[in-house]
């Protein structure tokens, strides 16, 4: 990491330079993890968009191959946009992506490896039947994009959702097929919403409390939709015969605002890991610096840290947790046990490299029956942790980390909680606060805020946070509420960073435990170029 570049990552994905956007097509096959993701090999800023291809044994360190799909024909000359992989029968693997035709239409297309027994799968060779979609009757041209993993119905038919609008309606189109060529759009999508707009990168798939890939009585299914920046997702009992999806609650219902990530996650896409047998979330993360600093630095975009997807024991919500494969990486443990944080106490936890670190603490809480209460009217948490803030005054919180801060607190980045009552029960907000995170103009430094849902018997709660030069991803209360954001230090990079542990609540919090670690680099190999073949 030089200094010209402080705000490359050291174990978050990302190519060597260039553009990169949406997680595409991730899968499993023949041990070997692969990533596709939506990349324009020729420059820092979106377009000429191709699918890049690397891969992996265990999601952590990465080998980049050569993109796996090019624009090159009618029906994608004017781009590879976004799309999944499924399994055929016989466990051959074949991708969906959106292609972008000569008449700029988004039309589907099919591309399958040209040699199923290379484990790496570098080669991929386009259907003659191509498009397989088009935007026919009453599909704008312009919504019609990002196919998920299909899935075979009890009648082994496929069916497989594309994203789109229409009449002002975001949904998901719904498509059957008995060979995976020939297509036919079913009378109903499966789900629809008049509050979203366009969907981008749906997905839909069983999830349980435990990882059995849904394979049991009360597994749900998810049905995901990109819209407004963000990733929305709601539960629901899908009926494979029927394919009727009844939700539990819909998109952006009053009082449901269910999203993987409060902060800044999008474009997101999961897969089954049949080896670890678990389901997995991959999800971009963009720039929050301005255009031109983009195009100095050379590169823009990340992805997540994969994260597993279980459903939670309420079965109301979805949990998430960084794979357990990105340990390996950690090094120079710190650990503190049952420290108390009186008022405005706050410490600097020392002996790691705090610009690249995983840090796991737990808080004991205060009597929450002295906690502050909740206004009814204050709904919003990202306005609540804009009014209240890291610094101001509570009962219980704020309290939690300062992350990438700098020696004299000038710089920081807030990741807190405070807690309010509200009737007889409590309400927990959880906020990342960029808005001191650089001292650098020009950056967006959203502030972002979610609820976490907890049992009012609980006593602790638990955050995380993956820290890593840009970016910050935080979990709370055990992967219950997650929030992810970009930051652009100028003095809390390298080891001009610093961390720390504060409470600025008037009640104190115990750290019943907190454990710190430096985070080894990733090892990320650059392309290889092929040697012709004789
Ligand atoms: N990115 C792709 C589209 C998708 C959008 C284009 C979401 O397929 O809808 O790069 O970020």
């Amino acid at each position: 990491l030089s200094r010209e570049q402080p705000y490359r990552t050291a174990y978050h994905f990302q190519p060597p330079k260039n553009w990169m956007n949406d997680p595409n097509g991730p899968m499993y096959y023949k041990g070997v993890y692969h990533l596709f993701y939506q990349f324009n090999p020729y420059g820092a800023l979106w377009g000429n968009i191709s699918w890049a291809h690397s891969i992996s044994y265990d999601l952590v360190d990465w080998v980049h191959l050569e993109p796996a799909i090019n624009p090159s024909d009618p029906f994608d000359i004017n781009g590879c946009w976004s799309g999944s992989t499924t399994f055929l029968p016989g466990g051959k693997p074949a991708i969906l992506y959106t292609g972008i035709d000569l008449k700029n239409r988004q039309v589907q297309n099919l591309a399958v490896p040209k040699n199923v027994s290379d484990p790496l799968l570098r080669e991929w060779v386009k259907s003659p039947h191509n498009p397989l979609l088009t935007p026919i009757d009453d599909i704008d041209p312009q919504n019609f994009r990002d196919p998920t993993t299909a899935w075979q119905g009890p009648d082994r038919v496929w069916r497989v959702i594309v994203g789109s609008k229409i009449n002002g309606l975001g949904m998901a189109i719904l498509y059957r097929s008995r060979d995976f060529v020939e297509w036919i759009r079913s009378e109903n999508p499966l789900h629809s919403s008049t509050k979203t707009g366009m969907w981008e990168c749906p997905d839909f798939y069983p999830v349980s409390v435990n990882n059995t890939n849904g394979e049991e009585k009360f597994s749900k299914h998810v049905l995901k939709a990109s819209f407004h920046n963000q990733d929305h997702y709601i539960l629901g009992n899908y009926v494979p015969m029927t394919d009727k999806f009844e939700v539990d609650t819909d998109f952006l219902d009053e009082g449901f605002d269910m999203r993987y990530d409060y902060g800044n996650f999008y474009a997101s896409k999961t897969f089954y890991d049949s080896g670890k047998k678990r389901r997995i979330l991959w999800a971009w993360v963009t720039e929050s610096d301005g255009e031109s600093d983009d195009i100095e630095k050379g590169w823009s975009g990340l992805q997540s840290i994969p994260r597993s997807v279980l459903l939670s024991g309420t079965r109301q919500q979805l949990i998430q947790w960084p794979i357990k494969e990105i340990e390996k990486l950690r090094t120079n443990k710190v650990s503190f046990h049952d420290k108390e944080l009186n008022d405005g106490f706050i410490f600097e936890v020392s002996g790691i490299t705090a610009s690249q670190a995983d840090v796991e603490v737990s808080f004991d809480l205060p009597n929450l029956d002295e906690a502050e209460s909740l206004d009814p009217n204050w709904v919003d948490p990202q306005l609540l942790c804009s009014q209240k803030g890291a610094s101001g005054r509570g009962r219980v919180g704020p309290f939690g980390l300062l992350v990438l801060a700098s020696k004299d607190l000038t710089e920081q980045t807030a990741v807190f909680f405070l807690i309010f009552r509200r009737h007889d029960n409590y309400v927990v907000l959880m906020c990342s606060d960029q808005s001191r995170s650089s001292l650098r103009e020009g950056l967006g430094k959203t502030i972002y805020g979610a609820f976490v849902s907890m049992d009012h018997r609980e006593r602790k709660i638990s955050l995380r946070s993956l820290i890593d030069h840009s970016i910050v991803e935080s979990f709370g209360a055990d992967g219950r509420s997650c929030i992810t954001a970009r930051v652009y230090p100028k003095l809390a990079i390298h080891s001009e960073s610093r961390l720390y542990v504060f409470n600025n609540g008037t009640l104190s919090v115990r750290i019943s435990s907190l454990n710190a670690w430096s985070m080894k680099r990733a090892q990320i190999f650059p392309m290889q170029k092929r040697r012709k073949q004789q």
